[in-house]
């Protein structure tokens, strides 16, 4: 396959219609292969058509118009080239520097760590006391909490923070927003939350705030206002009501009502959704995105319900968020394809559920083969340019997933293999608290229990591991980010499989062994992370569920 390409204004003159430029197979699909080529458009403009080559050695001519002959009567019609009319540097996809260069660890506020019992709420229970959490349940973690563990987290090596909602809200999750300008009290106040991220950033650890903007909470004065006074609130274009009065009833928490006149997340009446297409609902979104980034600095915001809120507010939000901050990350939670946020006018990346959806399937389900696995995980990266999946936040479990160790159904080997496969891949690391201890955990609540912190209880080896990852992973973030990927070697008979990350300057090889016998490769380079692996003489064993990364 090869490229014909030049500056759509000097067809005629320049005759570039006579130069091909050979292409490189990159990545394939279980349907497609994907070719790619480096051009430069001196003039910030492209025409390009396609000369594709077929098995039996005939060639055409591929354009926009469809397949022609590759003669000179169709090379020359200028418009059946596909076009790049002019690229702007106002609308170039905006990387920040800083995220790839950055661990995330995700922390459920309610449950990290209880600095402060003078805020406890009301019934409080004992820290840990139960097996696992009830839905209704507090146990009084903190942003205090958060502040008096800073040590445990640079030893641990993260350096960016993600917090589930931390704003003023009814439940213990807080995504029933009440007040978006207040921090909840049972988790300090705002001079604590200035401390907090003034330490943080003093130890080059980021802020990133969840934001929950596709609905607010049932007893936001905005809601109960029109619970109150109907058709008469001067807040019921707030939402997105069908008739008056709204049919609300306070159910039992997360009960599910389906009788509701008017629009919620998914079927909660405690989380009415918000009409953002008012001006007013935007203005004010608006004045609470920059209020955070203005007052208190923070680094990032992550989009809840992302897919479900107008394109139109988002590309508002992040002209605002930019304005401020022109390295400002906005991670959207998005679990599906998210090429309509990801143009560089809305969302910098997704949360990479997609992506992780499929390591979870082949390492942990076993319900694809080792070939479809590197087919999705294939298709996910070339849904998006380079820049956008270097931003891309990976991570297998959340505080809406059951735990990596569960899902590994104990098997901590098997845990320490994932997270090495996927500390390895284009995008963001993000640890989920309490994973790097051996915490497990069902889905949710389950997977939201009370942090360990009692030194006994915790898996120092896990922890052990997980630093040395998080090391190696910031050590050689340049190749990780930057570099390709190419597949060496699909052993779907063995479970082996072997691939590499390289940039013209390095190249990083990982060794997998998904089978159940062990394996023999001959070592190529310098290894420089091993587990569950013998090497002897150039010789490498590994062990099922066992890993070698080398350096060449
Ligand atoms: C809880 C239970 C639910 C129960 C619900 C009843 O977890 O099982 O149905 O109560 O009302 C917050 C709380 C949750 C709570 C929820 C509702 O954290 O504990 O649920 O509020 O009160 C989809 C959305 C995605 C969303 C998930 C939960 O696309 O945006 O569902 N995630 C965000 C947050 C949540 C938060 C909310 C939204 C609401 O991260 O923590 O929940 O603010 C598939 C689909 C996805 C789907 C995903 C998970 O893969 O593709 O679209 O995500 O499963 O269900
Ligand atoms: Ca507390």
């Amino acid at each position: 396959m090869s490229l014909i390409h030049g500056d759509p204004y000097t067809l005629e003159e320049d005759r570039w219609h006579k130069q091909t430029t050979n292409m490189r197979k990159t990545l394939s699909t279980d349907l497609y292969d994907f070719w790619e080529v480096d051009v430069t458009a001196p003039y910030r403009r492209l025409s390009y058509g396609f000369v594709v080559t077929g098995y039996d050695g005939s060639a055409v001519f591929f354009t926009e118009h469809g397949v022609f002959p590759l003669e000179e009567q169709f090379l020359t019609m200028a418009n059946n080239y596909f076009r790049m009319p002019f690229f702007h540097e106002i609308d170039r996809f905006k990387a920040p520097q800083w995220v790839k260069e950055t661990v995330w660890y995700q922390i459920f506020p309610e449950r990290f760590a209880n600095g402060d019992t003078s805020n406890d709420p009301e019934d409080v229970l004992a820290w840990g006391s139960k097996d696992s959490p009830g839905r209704q349940d507090f146990y009084g973690g903190d942003l205090q909490g958060v502040l008096d563990n800073l040590d445990y987290l640079s030893d641990l090596g993260v350096n960016g923070l993600y917090f589930c909602p931390i704003f003023k809200a009814h439940s213990n999750h807080k995504y029933d927003t009440i007040d978006y300008l207040e921090i909840d009290p049972a988790f300090g106040d705002k001079e604590l939350f200035r401390e907090l991220v003034t330490e943080c950033h003093k130890r080059g650890i980021r802020i990133m705030l969840d934001a929950v903007f596709n609905h607010i909470g049932d007893t936001s004065p905005q809601w109960l206002d029109v619970v109150e006074n109907g058709a008469a609130s001067r807040f019921k274009d707030w939402f997105h009501i069908h008739s008056f009065p709204v049919h609300y009833t306070k159910t039992a928490d997360f009960e599910v009502a389906k009788d509701m006149n008017f629009d919620t997340f998914a079927f909660t009446p405690h989380m009415p959704k918000l009409n953002t297409a008012n001006k007013e609902v935007q203005e004010y979104i608006l004045t609470i995105a920059k209020y955070w980034i203005n007052e208190f600095d923070i680094d990032a915001w992550r989009l809840d319900v992302a897919n479900e809120v107008d394109h139109h507010l988002w590309k508002k939000f992040a002209e605002a968020c930019h304005e401020l901050k022109d390295d400002f990350y906005i991670l959207g939670e998005v679990w599906h394809s998210s090429q309509s946020w990801l143009q560089g006018d809305e969302f910098t990346a997704v949360m990479n559920y997609s992506f992780t959806e499929s390591i979870i399937n082949y390492f942990l389900e076993h319900t694809i083969s080792l070939e479809k696995f590197v087919s999705n995980l294939n298709e996910q990266l070339t849904l998006y340019r380079k820049q956008t999946n270097q931003m891309m936040l990976n991570t297998i479990d959340t505080h809406d997933t059951p735990r990596l160790l569960t899902l590994a159904d104990g098997n901590k080997d098997l845990m320490k293999q994932v997270l090495a496969f996927l500390y390895l891949q284009q995008g963001v690391p993000c640890l989920y608290y309490g994973d790097e201890i051996g915490m497990d955990g069902g889905m949710d609540p389950d997977c939201r229990k009370c942090m360990v912190w009692e030194p006994e209880k915790q898996d120092r080896n896990m922890f052990t591991f997980m630093k040395q990852l998080i090391a190696f992973r910031l050590e050689n973030q340049f190749t990780l980010s930057e570099g390709t990927l190419a597949w060496l070697k699909i052993d779907p008979d063995n479970g082996i499989l072997i691939f590499e990350r390289s940039t013209p300057e390095e190249c990083l090889i990982g060794i997998f062994n998904t089978g159940d016998q062990p394996i023999q490769e001959d070592l190529s380079g310098e290894v420089s992370f091993v587990h569950l692996a013998n090497i002897q003489k150039n010789q490498l064993t590994i062990k099922p569920n066992g890993f070698v990364i080398a350096k060449k």
